[in-house]
């Protein structure tokens, strides 16, 4: 199951508390005072790590909870800190408090942290609060509590290089021939119904491609799939812009769709590094299609590409194009 937004609460432990304790020793009739201190709580830490590529292990966990600190003892020993709770998330998650709203943390890179309750600090045991005037204190420090927050996760997916295209343009064929990866295809719409990842190898250098379901129009405002998962090319540095070649619809009102509906969602994907690709060269429907399209790149002011996964023209040529505008890895 493909899960990219989960939400749960967090629980820190709470600080041990102090102690309040006195020596006793042979022929010390009243000693000082010797209550140590409690131990701080455990944290809830998440982690990033790419063995995991949905939330959806944190489905089914609603809460969260460390350990509490241990309390302090006589004799002037501090007690435990609570363990702390390491909880592994896919790198690209973004961690919000609900109550605020503010983000905590976007964890990209793998191995990367941050504490999201932190455990309450122990308690001082009576040692620390002997005064010269008040030289047995009756008293020590409560352990503080630990944090408890209400957060959202959210998965954003990392990728270079985002495909994007009407229901059918030919997506998943092409991420399956370009890399590994094997996403459903269909000659139907909505094949894909979650995001898939691919590494794409060219010589030397290798780039994570997404492949994301079918947009169509209205899907910023949540029509069909697509605006559930236009989130995951929103850290893409170049967009595919797909288009069918066999289609009955011209490239130009296939293209218009497409940014209209990237534009909605985020402003800034329209203005992404974007290559036109026209699919399925092998069995375009009508010859002007790749004028037509030509036509289009030169208004949009973007190079094109004609392909065809299945005969495999054109590949070589678009693998140039993406790894050219990329740069080095
Ligand atoms: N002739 C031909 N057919 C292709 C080509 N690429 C894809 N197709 C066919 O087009 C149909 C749709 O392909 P998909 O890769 O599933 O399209 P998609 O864009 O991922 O579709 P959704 O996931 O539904 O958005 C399938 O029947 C493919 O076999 C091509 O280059 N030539
Ligand atoms: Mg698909």
């Amino acid at each position: 199951m493909f899960l990219d937004e989960v939400r749960l609460v967090v629980r820190a432990g709470d600080g041990g508390n102090g102690c309040v304790a006195f020596r006793r020793e042979k022929f010390v009739p009243r000693g000082g005072p010797s209550g140590g201190d409690g131990g701080r709580g455990g944290h809830v830490i998440f982690r990033a790590t790419p063995e995991y590529n949905t939330l959806a292990h944190l489905y089914h966990k609603h809460v969260i909870k460390a350990r509490k600190g241990e309390h302090g003892r006589g004799s002037n020993q501090a007690g435990a800190a609570g363990a702390d709770v390491v909880v592994l998330v896919p790198c690209g998650t973004v961690v919000r408090d609900l109550a605020t709203g503010e983000v905590l943390a976007d964890l990209v890179a793998a191995g990367q942290e941050v504490i999201v309750a932190r455990g309450g600090r122990g308690g001082r045991g009576n040692q620390h609060f002997a005064t010269p005037t008040q030289q047995a204190p009756r008293f020590a420090e409560a352990g503080e509590k630990g944090e408890e927050r209400h957060l959202q996760l959210e998965l954003k997916l990392i990728a270079d290089v985002g495909l994007v295209g009407l229901p059918n343009a030919g997506k998943s064929t092409l991420l399956s021939r370009l890399s590994a990866a094997r996403p459903k295809i269909a000659d139907y719409p909505f094949t894909t119904l979650e995001p898939h990842l691919g590494v794409v190898t060219w010589g030397e250098r290798s780039l994570v491609f997404a492949d994301i379901p079918g947009l169509i129009a209205g899907a910023s405002m949540g029509a069909g799939l697509g605006h559930r998962f236009l989130k995951h090319v929103e850290r893409c540095r170049m967009l595919l812009h797909l288009v069918d070649l066999a289609s009955q619809v011209p490239p130009a009102e296939q293209a218009r769709v497409l940014r209209q509906e990237l534009e909605l969602f985020n402003p800034t994907l329209v203005d992404r590094a974007a290559l036109l690709v026209g699919t399925k060269a092998d069995a375009i429907s009508s010859p002007s299609r790749t004028e037509e399209l030509a036509l289009l790149a030169r208004e949009l002011g973007v190079n094109y590409v004609v392909i065809s996964a299945v005969t495999g023209s054109g590949l070589e040529e678009l693998l140039r194009q993406v790894f050219d505008r990329l740069g080095k890895p």
